[in-house]
């Protein structure tokens, strides 16, 4: 009997060393990584929706914008933001806009805008959302934040992150920008990332940021393909506050141009799940 503890008790700390230099190892093997990557825990959900439940979104999380905003949403863009099931629905575990070519309310469009304002707002985390694309000339979908103080602070003061932003005609390139005062619009930080041989809207694909204090790191599926700090933007970094979440898709506008007689509609951004963690590393 205490042979056999003994002969356990030898065995277990044998098995409790293996761990050890296993573990040490691995330690040795994260440390030794690409200094731009940063292991963090972005294990804690504070948000999610998976489009499990059929009809409109849930309006306890999104709001829509509706109308053609101050000269096209300030980008010139064509649409005009409805609610309607025709432009935005969620049906069998996925949310649906749809660009509608047709005429209504005086445009030529119609799509969906949403957004999380006033419902749900975050500083720092991971955000993620898992879309397959539109396509074609003069299609703009996005999945993008601004910073929540923007009625206040208006833009670019307020912030913005473009985690994904996409021209239908290129649909093989997304852009992942910020802008702030200073960097916005065509003098944002950006950087393209492109998928080879493959496209944005043949299947469904995961954008992301792993957003810290004074650092945004962005991702294509497993892909960190840009890293932006305060080093890198021309201006001050307003990005140390909660920002909500849109998703909206676009049709024409200064970044993509106008639809052309190649342009096939309807077109349907599908949107499976949108999670955000909390960065539970911070202090
Ligand atoms: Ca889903």
């Amino acid at each position: 009997m205490n042979l056999k503890n003994e002969m356990m008790k030898k065995e277990t700390i044998k098995s409790l060393s293996t761990t050890i230099v296993v573990l040490l190892t691995l330690f040795v093997f994260a440390c030794a990584t690409d200094d731009t990557q940063t292991v963090t825990n972005f294990s804690k959900i504070t948000m999610r929706d998976e489009f499990n439940s059929n009809g409109a979104p849930n309006s306890s999380l999104w709001n829509f914008d509706i109308g053609t905003g101050e000269n096209g949403w300030g980008n010139n863009e064509l649409q005009y933001y409805t609610d309607r099931p025709e432009n935005v629905i969620v049906q069998n575990g996925v949310l649906i806009i749809t660009a509608n070519e047709e005429s209504f309310e005086g445009s030529q469009y119609t799509s969906a805008r949403l957004l999380t304002q006033n419902l749900f707002e975050q500083r720092y985390g991971r955000f993620e959302a898992r879309i397959q694309l539109p396509w074609g000339q003069g299609i703009w979908p996005a999945f993008w934040m601004l910073g929540a103080d923007i009625d206040t602070n208006p833009w670019p003061g307020a912030g913005e992150i473009d985690i994904m932003e996409f021209r239908g005609q290129n649909p093989s390139t997304i852009i992942g920008s910020m802008h702030g005062p200073g960097y916005s619009g065509g003098d944002a930080i950006s950087k393209e990332y492109t998928l080879e041989n493959d496209r944005f809207d043949t299947g469904f694909h995961r954008f992301g940021i792993e957003w810290s204090p004074n650092k945004v790191n962005f991702y294509v599926d497993n892909v960190l393909y840009n890293q932006i700090t305060p080093e890198d933007v021309t201006g001050p970094w307003v990005f140390d506050k909660p920002f909500f979440i849109l998703i909206n898709l676009a049709v024409g506008g200064t970044f993509v141009g106008s639809p052309n007689s190649e342009t096939v509609f309807p077109q349907t951004m599908l949107v499976d799940y949108v999670r955000v963690y909390e960065n539970t590393n911070l202090n």
